[in-house]
């Protein structure tokens, strides 16, 4: 494996997530294949899990890592090309990272969309950088359009508690007050729609996705319908993508808060949201605080897609 950026760089779905609930099983099983390898996590922006459970599947397999937090003890760097260097930026992107590559086997990077430049961010410029310069393998640890790895876990997690074949998963936009990207809801769609699952998007009118990571998922505009006979509640916010108000907040309704009363419509659902969350903003604490909320075994997931990852492409240095 050579990047890992959107759901069809795993390949066959259903055999990803075998591997997932196999390595589960005996994390360590495959401690030899890193020996002497080092994994380099680039972040862009702040991180509690990926920066953890990236770290931990890397030590699973062996690995070293190392972790560079940009613009935090390192050199500002310009990403765009042609600008004349005279600003607070004094090394180029262009420079960096084949600099970063001639230290580690393997690149992890975080980069969040700027929501400035709807075309900008879904270029995924900085991730493209990285694939063409480093000449490494490249993982999203969450880049400006998609968030793979969480997605990856959600779908591990999904697998592990379905009571039924075929469960029904809503993904619900919810209240935030500050603008935050679609990477999260466009790569769990990604994952859902090649999942054997009923999915379902539910938001206010104003926030519908980008028609690519949609598909054929059903998208319903009242949240209450939505969520009858869930099965799983993926609630996360995201600002708008449509061209005219791309990264803005369009509706701050506390109605679409997940409270009991909603998560009652469901077929019990479990409740899931990828965190950070903020309690009685995104979810109450009553329903975040009962046994329906799986949001802590899914984080833990996510040391367990990232070790999936990791070990295909360390595979494939071989
Ligand atoms: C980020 C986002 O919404 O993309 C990261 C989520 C994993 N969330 C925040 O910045 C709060
Ligand atoms: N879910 C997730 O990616 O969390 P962090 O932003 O803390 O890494």
């Amino acid at each position: 494996m050579k990047k890992f950026i959107n759901v069809k760089d795993l390949g066959d779905l259903k055999i990803a997530v075998q591997e997932a609930l196999e390595i589960k099983k005996d994390r360590f099983a495959f401690k030899h294949f890193g020996e002497n390898k080092t994994l380099l996590m680039v972040f862009f922006n702040s991180s509690l899990r990926t920066r953890l459970s990236t770290q931990k599947a890397a030590m699973n397999l062996g690995m070293n890592t190392m972790i560079l937090d940009i613009a935090q003890g390192t050199w500002r760097l310009e990403t765009q090309k042609g600008v004349v260097m005279n600003g607070d930026k004094p090394e180029h992107i262009l420079e960096a990272i084949p600099v970063m590559a001639c230290y580690c086997d393997i690149i992890g990077v975080r980069s969040f969309a700027k929501l400035e430049n709807k075309t900008d961010d879904y270029n995924e410029n900085i991730l493209h950088q990285f694939i063409q310069y480093s000449e490494k393998p490249v993982f999203s640890m969450e880049g400006a359009t998609t968030h793979p790895l969480q997605a990856f876990a959600d779908l591990i997690t999904i697998e592990e508690f379905k009571t039924k074949n075929r469960p029904k998963v809503v993904l619900t936009w919810a209240p935030h007050p500050k603008t935050l990207p679609q990477a999260v809801p466009n790569s769990f769609a990604d994952f859902m729609n090649e999942a054997d699952v009923d999915f379902v998007i539910t938001h206010p009118e104003g926030y519908e996705l980008a028609p690519r990571f949609v598909r054929k998922a059903q998208v319903e505009y009242n949240q209450n319908k939505a969520f009858q006979g869930a099965d799983f509640i993926y609630a996360k916010n995201w600002s708008a993508f449509e061209d005219v108000h791309y990264g803005k907040i369009l509706s701050e309704d506390m109605n679409w808060t997940i409270d009991a009363a909603k998560m009652n419509l469901t077929n019990h659902a479990k409740f899931m949201h990828c965190l950070p969350v903020r309690r009685n903003v995104i979810v109450t604490d009553e329903v975040i605080d009962s046994p329906q909320s799986i949001v802590i075994q899914e984080a833990a997931n996510r040391e367990i897609a990232c070790e999936v990852v990791l070990k295909r492409m360390l595979e494939g240095l071989k």
